[in-house]
């Protein structure tokens, strides 16, 4: 069986690599040439653990190519980024232009007997445009088995969730689903669950919004409990040994491309109904202005205290802990703005060599360089760090309780 796999990015690139080691034929395809090259030299231009050993034996054994273009295949994988467009409204929209672009891209391809999968996280709807693009575009779709199965994997497990995880699959009819869902089975070791394509899709983002609203619980109780000066992490531990009461960790924000994505396709579709889900969004993003501020004045605390500016250590950048991440991670942002600032920072990221933006320092070199340390990103490194005792130390993660 022949699978052709449309876009080589954080879902795409593991799906081809696995598929191709479970002994299909893969095409994958790639609009930058960069990455097409790269690929096909069996080497990743991405950061995942284990990625590049599924992709150096898939391409060695000639079972992955990558392509600029598409090709003929028994099934058709589309795995392209759906970002909001940044329209300075309140809320962001959706933008499936990628996925439209691909579903034309495979048109001239898709046979009778074809399967068609969307796995790229949409709007609910996307799965039925896909049918519709393809039907404009010359495809007879009457047996074309065409179906929305979300991508569900967390980056930094990817290649293991990819074949652990229970996969839901909705085709856009019951043939549909069936077919797909066949496929899913002979590499997923969890289960596949069929529904409609509506379904599979709103569950998707239901999935992140769930996470969403409850980082915004715990991010509010941090900002209340700092008002009485009340441990957040001794109140959620506390609170948590209630037999049905679990409460997530409060940080610095909501990063990465998923949770601070996914649910605004919720919010922007249904704008009277969404209020917990639109609120979530805006507390996650309140918190990490809020940290900006508590920064902020600690420095001048300090500066009109000690009569110069104090050196500032940022613990962490990436999106989240123990990951190389850095798409949307609040910490970068909270950095950023402290530089822009002309705040003098020590910016640390263990996981992270070289950053063309700003020297990346040492988090040995920093903690004792530094007057207010502010960890930002709960890393394995930084805990059990002994810290001298004169220093100001802002925990905003947790890492040291
Ligand atoms: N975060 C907190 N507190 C927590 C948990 C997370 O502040 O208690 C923050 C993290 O620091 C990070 C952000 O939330 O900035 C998101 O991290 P995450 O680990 O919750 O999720 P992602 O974005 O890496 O992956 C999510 C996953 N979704 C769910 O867990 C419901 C993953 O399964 C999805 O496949 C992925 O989104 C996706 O691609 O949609």
């Amino acid at each position: 069986m022949k699978v052709c796999v449309i876009g080589l990015g954080y879902i795409g690139l593991p799906t081809a690599a696995l598929l191709a080691n479970r002994g299909y034929d893969v095409h994958g395809v790639d609009i930058v040439q960069d990455v097409v090259d790269t690929i096909n030299q069996g080497k990743i231009h991405i950061v995942e653990p284990d990625l590049d050993t599924f992709v150096h034996a898939a391409v060695n054994s000639g079972k992955l190519k990558a392509d600029t273009k598409p090709t003929k295949a028994d099934i058709f994988i589309i795995a392209v980024p759906t970002p909001f467009h940044k329209s300075g409204y309140d809320i962001p929209t959706p933008n499936i232009d990628y996925v439209i672009s691909a579903t034309k891209s495979i048109a001239p391809y898709v046979k009778e007997g074809n399967i068609v999968i969307l796995e790229s996280t949409s709007p609910v709807g996307t799965t039925e445009k896909v049918a519709e693009v393809l039907q404009e575009n010359g495809v007879n779709t009457d047996n074309v088995y065409i179906a929305h199965c979300p991508e569900r994997v967390l980056p930094g497990k990817i290649m293991t969730e990819l074949v652990e995880n229970d996969r839901i699959v909705g085709g856009i009819n019951k043939k549909s689903t069936k077919k797909t869902a066949e496929f899913y089975r002979s590499f997923v070791t969890g289960e596949v669950l069929e529904t409609d394509s509506k379904t599979a899709e709103l569950c998707k983002l239901t999935e992140n919004s769930f996470r969403d609203v409850n980082i915004a619980f715990a991010n509010e109780l941090s900002i209340i409990c700092d008002k009485y000066g009340i441990d957040v992490w001794e109140l959620r531990e506390l609170a948590n040994r209630h037999p049905r009461v679990n409460i997530l960790y409060p940080g610095v924000g909501v990063g990465g491309h998923c949770i601070a994505v996914d649910p605004w396709f919720i919010v922007s579709d249904n704008k009277d109904e969404a209020k917990l889900i639109k609120t979530a969004r805006v507390v996650n993003n309140y918190k990490t202005e809020w940290v900006i501020e508590k920064i902020k004045n600690e420095a001048l605390k300090f500066e009109m205290e000690n009569k110069k500016k104090p050196k500032i250590a940022c613990m962490g950048l990436a999106f989240k802990p123990d990951i190389d991440d850095l798409r949307e991670s609040p910490a970068l942002y909270i950095t950023r703005r402290l530089i822009n600032e002309n705040l003098d920072i020590l910016p640390v990221e263990p996981n992270i060599e070289k950053f063309d933006e700003f020297r990346i320092i040492d988090y040995t070199n920093a903690i004792h360089n530094a007057d207010i340390i502010v960890f930002l990103v709960a890393h394995k490194e930084f805990k059990n760090l002994e810290i001298d005792k004169n220093k100001k130390v802002l925990d905003f993660c947790g890492v040291l309780k």
